[in-house]
C-alpha cells in the first residue's frame, strides 16, 4: 500500500515506509511518461537511510484496467542501493508499478508506485 506518492518536476517518488524503515524510491524517464521503452531507476535503502545492496529486484507493471496482461522487468543494481531496468510500457494510460524486492538474507519486500497518464507515443 502506497502511503505517500509524490510526482514532482520529473521525478516520481514514492515513499513506503515499513517498521524496519525500507524505502523504496523510483525515478522514471523520459518525463512525462509515454508509451515506448521506459527507463525505471530505483533507490533501496533501509533503516537509518542505508543503501540496501545485493537485493533482487523485480518490476511489475500493471494498468489501473482490467484485462490486460502485466509487464515484467528485472532490474539491475548499478551503484550500491540502486536499481534500474527498462521497461515497455506499452500502453497509455495510468500504470501502477509493483516492486518485488528479494532481500539479500531472503526477506521479501513490496513495494508499488503509480506512474499516471503515460501519453501516447
Ligand atoms: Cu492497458
Amino acid at each position: 500500500m502506497c502511503l505517500l506518492c509524490l510526482f514532482l518536476a520529473g521525478f516520481i517518488s514514492c515513499r513506503n515506509q515499513s517498521p524496519s524503515g525500507f524505502t523504496v524510491t523510483a525515478e522514471i524517464t523520459p518525463q512525462p511518461a509515454r508509451v515506448g521503452q521506459a527507463t525505471i531507476a530505483l533507490r533501496v535503502t533501509g533503516a537509518s537511510g542505508k543503501p540496501v545492496t545485493g537485493a533482487r529486484v523485480a518490476l511489475e507493471g500493471n494498468m489501473s484496467h482490467a484485462g490486460m496482461a502485466p509487464v515484467f522487468a528485472d532490474a539491475a543494481e548499478f551503484e550500491p542501493g540502486r536499481y534500474r531496468a527498462n521497461m515497455e510500457l506499452s500502453m497509455a494510460g495510468d500504470w501502477i508499478i509493483l516492486v518485488h524486492v528479494t532481500l539479500p538474507g531472503g526477506e521479501k519486500v513490496e513495494r508499488q508506485f503509480e506512474v499516471k497518464g503515460v501519453a501516447p507515443a
